[in-house]
C-alpha cells in the first residue's frame, strides 16, 4: 500500500519555514546573552518535535483518564526517575507547562486566597509569581516582599527574618531572575522554621548549575523546589516541581486536576533527554564553564568601566548598571542588538527609572558557553560591548561590530542548529 506524500513544512507553509530558517541563522550569528535562554541539543529538539505532541494523558503514569498510554507512561516515568536521581529529590512532577504554572501549583497546594506570602521583590531581582503586585500571586494573596541591602545589593537576611517574624508568611520564596549571587538556602530554612512557613526555592535560572553541583542545592532543605527546564538546565520549555515525599500528593493534585489539563508529552520526552544529558561529566564541565565565563566577562567589563550590581557574579548572570556609562539600559540593549549581541534591558535594585526604560541590562553566559566559547571570547565580547557603548548612535560602527561578532560566532557550532 502506498500512502500519499506528506508535505514538508516548506511545502505546506513556506512563510513559516522561511521564518524558522531565519531564526536559526539569527541564533547562529548572534552572541546570545539573554540569561534565561540557551541552545538545546539536536536530541532535545527531536523529542520536542515528536509524535508525543499528538497524545492526551490527563492524570499520572498508571492512572490516566485516556487509553493508549503505554509509551507516555514510560516517557514520564523515565523523566521523573532521571530527574529524581539528578537532583536527589524524593518526588518530581514534570507536568507544569512552565515556571509560572509550577509556582501557581505551589500556591494552590498550600494556600488559600488572602494568605500571606514573601519573596524577593521584582525590582530587586525576584520573579512576578513570588507575589509581585501585577501578578495574580500579588492580587489573590497578601504579599510582603523582601529586598536587597542598599549598600551591597545583596539579600538582607536580617530584613527577611524581621519581615517574616512580623508577617508570618504561609509561603517563603527564595530564588529570582536577576540575582547574581549564591542563595543561602539553609539561612532561609531556619527563618521558615522559625515562622512556620513552607520554604519554596525557585531555581529556574540556576537549575543546571544546581544539577551539576556548581551552586548549592536546596533539595532536602526547601520543602518545595520549582524550576523551568529550559534555562541553565538546557532542556525544552517547561516546568517541574521537586518536593519531599510528604508533599507529593498535594502538589500532584494541584498541578492536575487543580491547574492544568493534559501534560505536554513531547516536552516531557525532551525533558527526559535533557535530564540524561545533564547527568554526564560533560554537563558538569559545561556548568562550571558557564560560571567561569560569567566571572571572566564581568571582570573584562569592569576593566572597561562598566558597573556590575553586587560587583560581580557567582552564577551565570551579570546585572550591569549602565548609569556610569551615561546611557540607559534600553537604548544600550537596542544598540547591542544592532551590533549582533542580544540581551535584555533590566531594572536594577532601587532603580530611579521605570521598568520599561530602566538603568540596567542583564547578561547570561549559558548560551555562549553551550557553543564552547571561553575566556578569550569573553574578552572579545566585552570589547565589542565597550565599542557599542561609545558608538551607541553610530550605525556604521555598530554594523562593523556586528560583522566581527558574526566572524566570532562562525567559529563555534550552535547545538541544535545545522546550517
Ligand atoms: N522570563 C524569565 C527570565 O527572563 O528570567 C523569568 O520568567
Amino acid at each position: 500500500m502506498t500512502f500519499p506524500h506528506q508535505p514538508t513544512l516548506a511545502e505546506t507553509d513556506p512563510e513559516i519555514a522561511e521564518l524558522v530558517r531565519k531564526e536559526e541563522r539569527r541564533q547562529f550569528e548572534a552572541v546570545r546573552m539573554i540569561a534565561s535562554e540557551n541552545y538545546v541539543s539536536r536530541a532535545v529538539l527531536e523529542a520536542t518535535g515528536s509524535v508525543f505532541t499528538n497524545k492526551y494523558s490527563e492524570g499520572y503514569a498508571g492512572k490516566r483518564y485516556y487509553q493508549g498510554q503505554e509509551h507516555c507512561d514510560a516517557v514520564e516515568e523515565l523523566a521523573c526517575s532521571r530527574l529524581k536521581k539528578l537532583f536527589g529529590a524524593e518526588h518530581v512532577n514534570v507536568q507544569p507547562y512552565s515556571g509560572s504554572p509550577a509556582n501557581l501549583a505551589v500556591y494552590l497546594a498550600f494556600c488559600k486566597p488572602g494568605d500571606t506570602v514573601m519573596g524577593l521583590g521584582l525590582p530587586a531581582g525576584g520573579h512576578l509569581t513570588h507575589g509581585w503586585n501585577v501578578s495574580i500571586t500579588g492580587k489573590y494573596f497578601k504579599s510582603t516582599p523582601y529586598g536587597v541591602r542598599p549598600e551591597t545589593h545583596r539579600i538582607d537576611m536580617d530584613e527577611v527574618r524581621k519581615l517574616a517574624l512580623a508577617e508570618r508568611p504561609k509561603l517563603l520564596f527564595c530564588g529570582g531572575t536577576a540575582y547574581a549571587r549564591t542563595w543561602d538556602f539553609p539561612a532561609f530554612r531556619s527563618i521558615a522554621d522559625e515562622v512556620g512557613a513552607v520554604l519554596v526555592a525557585d531555581i529556574a535560572h540556576i537549575s543546571g548549575l544546581v544539577a551539576a553541583g556548581v551552586h548549592p542545592s536546596p533539595v532536602g532543605i526547601a520543602d518545595v523546589v520549582t524550576s523551568t527546564t529550559h534555562k541553565t538546565l538546557r532542556g525544552p520549555r517547561g516546568g517541574m516541581i521537586l518536593c519531599k515525599a510528604s508533599h507529593a500528593k498535594d502538589l500532584d493534585r494541584a498541578v492536575f486536576p487543580g491547574l492544568q489539563g493534559g501534560p505536554h508529552n513531547h516536552t516531557t520526552a525532551a525533558l527526559a533527554v535533557a535530564a540524561k544529558e545533564a547527568s554526564t561529566p560533560e554537563f558538569k564541565r559545561y556548568a562550571a564553564a558557564i560560571v567561569a565565563n560569567a566571572k571572566t566577562l564581568g571582570e573584562a567589563l569592569v576593566a572597561r568601566g562598566f558597573a556590575l550590581v553586587t560587583g560581580g557574579t557567582d552564577n551565570h548572570l551579570l546585572l550591569v548598571d549602565m548609569t556610569p556609562k551615561g546611557v540607559a539600559g534600553k537604548p544600550y540593549a537596542q544598540a547591542l542588538e544592532r551590533a549582533g549581541i542580544v540581551c535584555n534591558y533590566n531594572s536594577i535594585p532601587f532603580d530611579p527609572r521605570k521598568p520599561f526604560d530602566p538603568s540596567g541590562i542583564r547578561l547570561g553566559t549559558s548560551s555562549i558557553t553551550s557553543r564552547g566559547m571561553g575566556a578569550s571570547e569573553m574578552e572579545a565580547i566585552a570589547g565589542f560591548m565597550d565599542r557599542a557603548v561609545t558608538h551607541i548612535a553610530d550605525d556604521g560602527e555598530l554594523a562593523r561590530i556586528r560583522s566581527e561578532v558574526a566572524q566570532l560566532t562562525a567559529r563555534f557550532p550552535a547545538p541544535g542548529i545545522l546550517l
